[in-house]
């Protein structure tokens, strides 16, 4: 059994921040930490937090302390959440209640192939996305290189097969090629599916970095997956707008406050003035201009500039009103735009959408534009009964909706 470093409260403290620390060692004497146990150098838990579904966290320890840690909690990105110190506070106060653990290879070799299929339909099941793994071949270190010009070198034929068929140089040729272009095909596959998770980690730190309100990680997220080569809508649409609706979800079960969701509103905002000029660069033909406002009362605007983007992507010109516009001014922008779109986030303003229609309808105006509404609790009933033209649950379903009904 290999000796850990011995470690103390002061290690735990300058791991984590003092707020992560804190509530750390309330989980710690709640007792949170469920199944602690040890894998060699690697500390293993679960860790009660706020979803049904404990979160899984470990830490490596080094020489020096604590080398590595990883939490399933929406902050644990390098482990240094409140359920890692609670961890490492049960480690250090009481590693009496920590199992030994056999380290993977060993527990793997001592299962039975029926146990193995078990076990890897069980981790298919919960992770489907490991089923590409399946259908690459298990490399080693030698297969790893190219083959080698002759066919007994790459396998094809052994050398006692070799003394009753010698191949001719055709045959040679051909099945050389298909040897080589099969070990071609693997490669890609297999460099895919290194690109497809490095690119779901950069999500997940871009994830994080919305969650935790972190501006500068995710400018710097947001700028690091752009170098990579990632379609701007998918950093969009896998890394940004999930990591807000999880702040939507913390706020909701009482996680979170208002300046943890401001913080990570501005933390958006950030990856998205990265995304902008990308994003609206995909189309440049200009199609028309569409005034876009959220309306009074209400200050959420991420949503409304989102659909400003992806219209600006669509060749539209956006006149953009701002938020807690009142209906006056989008009186005023109906002469000069083919399209007007409301945005609403909150239930208690939704009626002043109505107020708007009305306001168009009064002016005499009503029929010279159109009007589109969004927002997450706007519906296509409601829209319908407020008497807009349409209605988008999200800015690409947007683009679609405001083209369609300018003919474009
Ligand atoms: C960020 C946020 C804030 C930020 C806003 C910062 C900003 N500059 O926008 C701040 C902290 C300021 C804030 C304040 C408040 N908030 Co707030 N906020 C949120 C949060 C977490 C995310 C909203 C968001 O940006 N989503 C991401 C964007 C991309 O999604 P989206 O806006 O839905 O937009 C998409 C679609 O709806 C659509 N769309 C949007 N607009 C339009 C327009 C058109 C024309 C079309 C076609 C489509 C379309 O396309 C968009 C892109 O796909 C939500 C929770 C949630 N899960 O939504 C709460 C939430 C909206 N807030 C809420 C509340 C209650 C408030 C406050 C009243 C809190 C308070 N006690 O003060 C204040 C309101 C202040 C005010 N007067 O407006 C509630 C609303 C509840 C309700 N049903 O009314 C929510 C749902 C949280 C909750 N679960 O309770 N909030």
């Amino acid at each position: 059994m290999i000796d850990l470093p011995q470690l103390t409260e002061s290690h735990i403290r300058a791991w984590t921040d003092p707020g992560s620390f804190g509530r750390g060692q309330g989980y710690y004497r709640a007792g949170h930490t469920i199944t602690p146990r040890r894998q060699g150098s690697t500390l293993k838990a679960r860790c009660i937090g706020s979803r049904p579904e404990p979160y899984c966290v470990e830490i490596t320890l080094g020489p020096g302390g604590i080398a590595r840690g990883e939490c399933s909690c929406p902050v644990g990105a390098g482990g240094h959440c409140k359920h890692a110190v609670a961890l490492l506070l049960t480690w250090l106060q009481r590693p009496d209640t920590f199992t030994t653990v056999e380290d993977v290879e060993t527990a793997l070799e001592r299962r039975s192939k029926a146990e193995l299929v078990v076990i890897i339909r069980r981790m298919l099941e919960r992770h489907p996305g490991l089923e590409q793994v399946l259908e690459l071949p298990i490399f080693t270190a030698a297969e790893d290189a190219p083959p080698r010009s002759s066919l007994e070198a790459n396998g094809m034929v052994s050398a006692r097969q070799s003394q009753f068929h010698s191949p001719t140089p055709s045959e040679i040729e051909e099945t050389e090629f298909v040897r080589c272009r099969r070990w071609a095909e693997q490669r890609e596959r297999r460099s895919c599916v290194l690109e497809m998770e490095m690119r779901a980690m950069d999500y997940k730190a871009l994830q994080s970095a919305v969650i935790e309100g972190d501006v500068e990680g995710a400018t710097r997220e947001s700028q690091r997956a752009i170098a990579a080569d990632a379609d701007p809508k998918d950093i969009l649409n896998s890394g940004l707008i999930p990591g807000m609706e999880e702040v939507g979800r913390l706020y909701e079960e009482g996680s979170y406050f208002l300046p943890e969701m401001l913080a990570a509103a501005q933390a958006m905002k950030a990856g998205l003035t990265e995304l902008r000029p990308l994003l609206a660069e995909q189309d440049v033909e200009p199609v028309g201009r569409v005034a876009l406002g959220t309306v009074q009362g209400d200050i959420h605007d991420i949503g409304k500039n989102l659909v400003g983007i992806m219209l600006e992507g669509a060749g539209f010109e956006i006149v953009d009103l701002g938020a807690d516009v009142p209906p006056e001014a989008f009186l005023d922008a109906a002469s000069d735009v083919q399209a007007i779109g409301l945005s609403a986030l909150l239930t208690t303003t939704m009626p002043a959408m109505e107020q708007v229609i009305e306001m168009l309808e009064e002016a005499g105006v009503r029929d010279e534009v159109k009007v589109v509404v969004g927002g997450a609790p706007v519906t296509g009933a409601f829209a319908e009964k407020i008497g807009a033209d349409g209605y988008s649950p999200d800015a690409s379903s947007a683009v679609r909706k405001v083209k369609g009904l300018l003919g474009i």
